[in-house]
């Protein structure tokens, strides 16, 4: 890059100057240390350096982020393995909602913009200014990241369960003091201003430099390159999508701090304006990828600049508008879930232009004139990803199948299959064309590089795979606690070793960047065109390179106008199969939209459930044939019709019923907001669990609720309900003899890893079956025992001094479908340690059983719960189930 003469005509001011003097004499420092200098590449101009910083900055982030999964992914699989959990719920929950924090923010996102910034002032030949704004974004972008973990403490005890446990994008009002449960540190909340700040300066700089280029070019320039129009839509894309988030974030500091109007459902609208064009942010590093590459290696330009033009711009002008695709169940106008359903379809049309653009350029490469290196290894696995990733797209933005699909692990399979397969495929091979140039080296070994791309290809494919195969079993995303069917058990466990394969995938690659950063081969330009370059730098990952580096003529043998029929035939077939499906969808997404949104009309001896879901239990309201108030439970009859008005306290929950053999009900409840289903119950009496599907805090796992089907009249026993498969809900608690079972409760509070606990049977007459809590799953994650101590052994204390009694009770309570409530059979005070007897006469009929209303508990491990740290409270219930007693 040619260094072009810079007019001075004032000496900078003296703070620029103070800088410069301080970073000098901080570089030179550094620069004595061999590592430093080459980690750093502090002898060279500084934009280079400022471009390691923030590759050695995201890759540390990705390190902590993959490592962040450690929390989770292994306490889940101890879980269906029956063993301890060593972490509290809330650390659990903090694992995973800074695993995506980090590898998305931290290690995406920076990489992004570092790789962005440098190839545009490369391939452009700019000269880059403004050095501390760029610097600026940089220190902001990575202070970010650290304030959104929030305070921990080292002392007096070390605890890091603070950090924030509330997935990755927050559905306000959780988190926020005063209207929420649990509460996040503020530092969250000022760490996304920063974030967005940061983000901002960033694209500011760049628009900056593109008006330098375009200034300098005025008048000269046809063709902007085809890569460079997706760079400007990354430009274009970063404001819009950030001024929303911005905005939520801000909205939500201000509800922090007592100030202002509160709005749940469009504080969420406006995040997820964000949420979604963020993800297509990312997405730009692989579309980028495929035009800056492929014409690089096919040794031709890109099959058609017009299509490439489109897809750009159609990409830039639908993405920040389709937003909501994300909350199809959540009470919105019908009008704008059908909008954006039509037109996140549409937004396929760019991606298949940009799949026929590149696979077309690549038409007519002879087998000798292409090579297998690490950069068109991962082009194609991003290629091929972006297809499969892409693929399952459909099915979520299809908002009959949401209904399915919805925060179930299918979800987190197809996004990880475009975070991993797509994006950071595509990432790689853009670090493997363009790090070398950074490191003025070539690739040390080409081997490491070859196992870099075999494990990870192999690692996150299984990832991906059994996570789709958890969503097909059922499982909810971020599911601590779920039923262990074998195949649920066996998919965990294999995920997890997909998880330690991906990760452990990345070593190759650390050491060849470091073997290279001290050993590498120097690279020497002088005489190379920028395509040179870029195929020499790749060639150093090939152990023995045929295809040699040098530009060739290209003459098109394919005529124009034959080219431009091809392309007009691809994108007409595209377009009329997408309008077919838009036609066949529409009418489904319209009804089902506005069930969730209007009140229904419900038949004559419909059923009415006002349900309010609390952090963390549902509090339970019903009239029609059936009256009562409930916690947690509620109760219909076999094939009623049922008409449900749901809304939060809190936190934004989700009212859901997984049945396999007849219609999923599932809808997004969301606080000063009200959200409605019409569904009729299923025609078999029994006991059908309904977790919640959304997240509300760390005890979201305990969130579970049972809706008892009666006969329609008299009693009927479980038979057919077991012999049905309950439906195929797997979340239905297991069916066991009441006599003679003996229910113990685990560490979470639970009896036998369920909630419900199992469902009963007996015959009328005598019933007797036993409880035992026993002492050791006292611990900080069980809800039983309230005490709030820095003292570790403060529970079992608690406990030795009230003689092992809590203030509840166990007992046995008959549904009273008249009176509307539970009528207590038989009690008994909840005892720990000791083995109790439950015994009562019962006539034929449904009954619950256990401790049957909320505990309250707040989590307060070192006695450092405040506002400003933190903190969590819940009420919860999970030491219940159903009694059911027929003929
Ligand atoms: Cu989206």
């Amino acid at each position: 890059m040619a260094e072009q003469p810079v007019a001075v005509f004032q000496p900078p001011p003296a703070v620029v100057r103070f800088f410069d003097r301080t970073e000098e004499a901080i570089r030179s420092r550094l620069a004595k240390l061999t590592f430093f200098q080459r980690v750093f590449q502090l002898d060279r101009d500084w934009m280079t350096r400022i471009t390691m910083l923030m590759v050695v900055a995201s890759v540390f982030w990705g390190i902590v982020g993959a490592f962040d999964i450690f929390g989770f992914q292994p306490q889940v699989t101890a879980f269906a393995l029956g063993q301890p959990l060593h972490l509290s719920n809330q650390a659990i929950y903090s694992s995973l909602t800074l695993h995506g924090i980090r590898m998305l923010f931290g290690f995406a996102q920076q990489l992004e913009l570092a790789l962005f910034g440098i190839i545009f002032v490369t391939a452009f030949g700019l000269t880059p200014r403004h050095k501390w704004a760029y610097y600026l974004s940089v220190i902001l972008f990575n202070l970010s990241l650290v304030l959104m973990e929030g305070p921990f403490y080292l002392y007096p005890q070390f605890n890091d369960s603070y950090f924030p446990a509330l997935g990755w994008y927050f559905y306000s009002p959780l988190g926020i003091r005063g209207l929420s449960a649990y509460i996040a540190s503020p530092l969250w909340y000022f760490g996304w201003i920063a974030l967005c700040v940061a983000v901002l300066i960033w694209a500011a700089w760049m628009v900056v430099h593109f008006l330098d280029w375009w200034r300098s070019h005025r008048g000269q320039v046809r063709r902007i390159p085809p890569f460079a129009l997706f760079v400007i839509a990354l430009v274009v894309l970063i404001p819009l999508s950030y001024v929303t988030v911005l905005a939520s974030s801000t909205w939500d500091l201000f509800n922090y701090f007592g100030v202002g109007p509160v709005n749940p459902l469009i504080n969420q609208v406006l995040f997820w304006f964000f949420g979604h064009g963020f993800v297509y942010i990312l997405f730009l590093i692989p579309i980028t990828a495929f035009y800056f590459l492929v014409p690089i290696f096919a040794k031709r330009p890109v099959y058609s600049y017009r299509a490439a033009v489109a897809a750009a711009v159609i990409f830039t002008v639908l993405t920040p508008v389709l937003s909501i695709h994300h909350l199809y169940l959540t009470p919105v106008p019908p009008w704008s879930a059908w909008l954006t359903m039509t037109l996140t379809f549409l937004i396929v049309i760019p991606s298949a232009i940009t799949f026929f653009t590149v696979w077309m350029t690549t038409k007519g490469v002879k087998k000798g004139e292409w090579q297998w290196n690490a950069v068109t290894l991962f082009l194609l696995l991003s290629f091929a990803g972006t297809m499969a990733g892409g693929l399952t797209g459909p099915d979520n933005n299809t908002l009959s199948f949401d209904i399915d699909l919805h925060n179930t692990m299918f979800i987190v399979s197809h996004f990880h299959a475009i975070a991993l397969l797509s994006i950071a495929a595509g990432g790689f091979a853009v670090v493997y064309a363009a790090f070398p140039l950074l490191a003025g080296r070539l690739w040390y070994s080409p081997r490491l590089a070859q196992a870099h791309f075999v494990s990870t290809a192999i690692g996150w494919s299984g990832l991906v795979m059994f996570m789709d195969l958890l969503g097909s079993d059922g499982i909810l995303r971020r599911s601590l606690i779920f039923p262990l069917t074998p195949a649920v058990v066996n998919d965990q466990v294999w995920l997890t070793v997909f998880v330690i394969v991906s990760i452990g995938a990345q070593v190759f690659f650390a050491a060849n960047v470091l073997l290279t950063l001290f050993k590498g081969e120097l690279l020497t330009v002088q005489g190379l065109s920028l395509d040179e370059i870029v195929r020499k730098m790749a060639q150093s990952t090939h152990p023995k390179p045929t295809v040699p580096i040098s530009d060739e003529k290209f003459v098109r043998r394919a005529p124009r106008a034959r080219r431009e029929g091809a392309e007009r035939a691809w994108i007409t077939v595209v377009v009329v199969l997408i309008l077919g499906v838009i036609v066949a969808t529409s009418p489904l997404t319209l009804s089902d939209s506005t069930t969730i949104g209007t009140p229904a009309d419900p038949p004559a001896g419909s059923e009415y459930l006002s349900l309010v879901n609390y952090q963390y239990y549902w509090g339970v309201q019903e009239s029609g044939p059936i009256v009562g108030s409930f916690s947690d439970v509620m109760v219909v009859h076999a094939g009623q019709w049922v008409a449900v008005n749901a809304t939060a306290q809190g936190a934004t929950g989700g009212f859901y019923l997984p049945f396999r053999n007849l219609p999923v009900v599932d809808i997004q409840v969301i606080p000063d907001a009200m959200s409605y289903w019409l569904f009729q119950a299923p025609p078999v009496p029994g006991v059908y669990a309904a977790p919640d599907s959304e997240y509300n805090g760390p005890w979201f796992g305990q969130d579970m609720a049972a809706l008892v089907v009666l006969p329609d009249t008299g009693t009927s026993s479980l038979a057919s309900y077991q012999s049905s498969g309950g439906e195929g809900d797997i979340y239905n608690p297991p069916v066991m003899a009441a006599n003679g079972a003996f229910l113990i409760a685990d560490q979470e509070g639970l009896f036998d890893n369920s909630v419900p606990g199992p469902t009963l049977t007996a015959t009328p007459g005598t019933v007797s079956f036993q409880y035992y809590i026993p002492t050791s799953s006292i611990g900080v994650d069980n809800y039983l025992v309230n005490v709030t101590s820095t003292d570790p052994n403060g529970q079992l204390n608690y406990l030795a001094a009230h003689n092992y009694t809590l203030p509840y009770h166990l007992g046995i309570y008959a549904i009273n479908t008249t009176e509307g409530d539970l009528v207590p059979v038989t009690t008994q005070p909840l005892r720990i340690g000791s083995v109790l007897n439950e015994s009562a006469t019962l006539a034929a009929g449904v009954y619950v059983y256990g401790l049957v209303s909320p505990v309250p508990y707040v989590y307060n491990p070192a006695g450092e719960s405040t506002w400003m740290t933190g903190s969590q409270q819940g009420e919860i219930m999970g030491l219940w189930g159903i009694l059911w007693v027929s003929p």
